[in-house]
């Protein structure tokens, strides 16, 4: 069990635990949700109902990661995203948007959000990291070797560890030499993409050997198909998106305890539980 060192990113919550980031999927064809939140009104009242339930931040999305997803427009994805971002805004969430493109980051910005988490890692579009710097805002920078729809054929590693440790290093550098402040700056392993269930496994058995990049660790593993994997039953058929949620909360615990700074998760109840159960594990007793 490993306790981190406090580490915040500027401009985020800092509420002395590891993070809770509730997701909003603005997607007909997310895997995790299966397009439950594509319409307008539903992805705002499950925002609403997340930021009651105790989200730190609210992670909104417009284009489906699920290995195989066909892209939106830029101007679909932020049709379906910016409205979503300021309601959630209006009513006092703290919302991240969750997107490859500059021109979207952007005009979430405008439209409330105050931080850049980009599943790229800045590889998707070359304009992203000065548009970030230039933004001023955080940027959550995620382990990334293409587009969803051929990235299980890049899942090759000799050492998955070092080398996605190594990839993180190289666009961290790349970020900070654009501009983005030190401070501002997130990392993430970026488990299912590019990714076996064997090779999420090694990445969080040593998750903790990636504070050696020294910038917070944000973990998104919640109903990931390899968490349905594990759970399979007696005939080998994986355990259902939507039945996944106590094995979520599970690896938020873990998560937490190996000092990642945020888990960006669907059922957000259950994981600030888990995560306030592991704080308080890991913290003395008052004298
Ligand atoms: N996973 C998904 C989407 N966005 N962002 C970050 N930073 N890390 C992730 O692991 C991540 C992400 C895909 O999952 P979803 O369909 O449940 O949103």
């Amino acid at each position: 069990m490993y306790s981190a060192p406090p580490h915040w990113v500027e401009g985020l919550p800092q509420p002395g635990r590891c993070l809770v980031m509730g997701v909003v999927n603005v997607t007909p064809d997310s895997f995790s949700d299966g397009g439950r939140w594509f319409e307008r009104p539903a992805a705002i009242e499950h925002g609403l109902a997340l930021l009651a339930e105790g989200a730190d931040v609210i992670d909104v999305g417009g284009e489906s990661t699920r290995p195989g997803a066909e892209r939106p427009s830029a101007e679909e994805e932020m049709s379906r995203t910016i409205p979503v971002v300021e309601a959630l805004t209006a009513a006092g969430a703290v919302v991240t948007i969750d997107t490859m493109r500059p021109a979207v980051a952007r005009a979430a910005v405008q439209a409330g959000a105050v931080a850049v988490n980009d599943v790229s890692g800045g590889l998707g579009d070359d304009e992203m990291l000065a548009a970030v710097a230039e933004l001023e805002t955080p940027y959550i920078c995620m382990h990334w070797r293409g587009h969803s729809a051929h990235m299980q054929d890049q899942a090759r590693y000799d050492d998955v560890v070092a080398e996605v440790a190594g990839q993180l290093a190289a666009r961290i550098q790349a970020s900070l030499a654009a501009g983005i402040a030190p401070g501002r700056l997130a990392i993430d392993p970026g488990l299912g993409f590019a990714k076996t269930g064997e090779h999420n496994w090694s990445l969080l058995r040593r998750l903790e050997s990636l504070h050696t990049l020294g910038h917070p660790i944000l973990v998104g593993a919640s109903r990931k198909t390899f968490l349905g994997a594990l759970l399979a039953d007696e005939s080998g058929d994986p355990r259902p998106a939507l039945e996944r949620d106590a094995a979520s909360a599970a690896l938020s615990v873990l998560a937490a305890l190996c000092g990642a700074w945020c888990v960006r998760v669907h059922d957000v109840r259950r994981s600030i539980d888990a995560v306030r159960v592991a704080s308080r594990w890991v913290k003395q007793e008052a004298p």
